[in-house]
């Protein structure tokens, strides 16, 4: 079975955004993956993020991998733009894509195995460039697509469904996205629809590279005792280190903070972040003290969730490089093609 029908008709009072959109608006194709995947939960959460912040569906590019994550895509802003490129090669097909036309909001999908084994490459030098993109990893620590074998992800020490033990040790992708340079970094569980949603806003209105590693747990290979991307090894050992309120564009913000332990970031695009922190002695401006936490707490096995490390004004690969503004598809051929006398030119200056 590859592809569901989904009923179009849908209840007339279903809430609108201010485009007019309901969620289903924001939908895509009927997921065929397992029931229980975590993966299902990020794709909500997806749907939830963009309703909420009312993007026009056409304005969106989501490009992912190869894998059951991979295919999430699918199932989610079906109005949208999709790549689904070969494994592990998202990363260089997104920058390609931003590079033509940075007018379009950039949605990178890929799974542990994607990002952490073949793709291991492409993702590090993604996150060093600063490319504009929310990174979505959906990390549940198996190939699912290819029947469960331990990925980079997997801890040392975990246990796969048949009783192996995993003897590597692991890929740590929010470590790696900090060492990198990504601007944004956060983690979440896919359990969490209530953390991750808000973290996922916040990453689109971010003006650089944005990596979320959201733990998803595979029901069918990898949520048994032993496993340290379960269900229950992740609601017994989830330590969140804040949580977010996310504002658009400078809308006005009517809640009252007693607790007293939030600090307000404003983002270049003038979206503002409530950070409401937890404990209250982490600050996410400061990457080597992100990346000291971390540690530390892999080494309790505990994991921590959260927006880890943001730079608020962060720049881009289009800043770096000091590219031309326009899209590709709105220049003209005279623009395209500055003539012979401009190559002859060029040629010269290389001899
Ligand atoms: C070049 C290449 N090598 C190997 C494969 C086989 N393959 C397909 S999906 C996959 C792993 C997917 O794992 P992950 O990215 O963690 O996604 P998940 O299914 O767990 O969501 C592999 C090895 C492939 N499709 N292409
Ligand atoms: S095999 Fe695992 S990752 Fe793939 S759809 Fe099933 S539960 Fe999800
Ligand atoms: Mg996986």
């Amino acid at each position: 079975m590859t592809f569901l029908a989904k009923p179009r008709l849908h209840h007339p009072t279903l809430p609108k955004n201010k485009l007019g959109y309901t969620r289903r608006d924001y939908e895509g194709k009927v997921s065929t993956l397992c029931a229980g995947c975590g993966h299902d939960s990020i794709s909500a959460a997806l749907i939830q993020a963009f309703w909420e912040l009312a993007i026009e569906p056409h304005k969106v590019a989501k490009l992912s991998g190869i894998g059951c994550s991979s295919k999430t895509p699918d199932y989610f802003l079906g109005q949208s733009h999709g790549f689904n490129t070969v494994h592990g090669r998202m990363p260089s097909v997104l920058t390609g894509a931003n590079l033509a036309n940075r007018d379009l909001i950039y949605l990178g999908v890929s799974g542990d195995g994607d990002s952490a084994s073949i793709g291991l490459g492409q993702f590090a030098h993604v996150m060093r460039r600063g490319v504009n993109m929310t990174y979505i990893l959906e990390n549940n620590g198996v190939y699912g697509l290819t029947k469960g074998q331990f990925s980079a992800t997997a801890d040392k020490g975990s246990k796969a469904k048949k009783g192996a033990t995993n003897q590597d040790a692991p890929v740590d992708t929010v470590s790696l996205a900090l060492l990198m340079g990504a601007t944004f970094v956060a983690r979440s569980f896919s359990g969490d629809k209530a953390q991750l949603t808000p973290l996922i806003k916040a990453a689109i209105a971010h003006s650089g590279a944005a990596f979320i590693d959201v733990i998803s747990p595979c029901v069918a290979f990898n949520n048994h005792p032993g496993s340290t991307k379960s269900y229950d090894y992740i609601r017994e050992h989830n330590e969140a280190v804040n949580r977010l309120d996310f504002w658009p564009n400078r809308e006005a913000i009517t809640v009252d903070y007693s607790d007293g332990g939030v600090i307000e970031v404003t983002q270049h695009d003038g979206s503002i972040i409530n950070i409401r922190k937890n404990p209250t002695d982490y600050d996410p401006s400061d990457r080597v003290n992100a990346m000291t936490h971390i540690a530390r707490a892999a080494e309790k096995g505990e994991v921590l969730t959260g927006l880890l490390c943001l730079a608020p004004d962060a720049e881009d690969l289009h800043a770096h490089l000091n590219t031309y503004e326009a899209a590709f598809n709105k220049l003209e051929e005279k623009e395209l093609c500055p003539g012979s006398a401009m190559l002859e030119k060029i040629n010269s200056g290389l001899r």
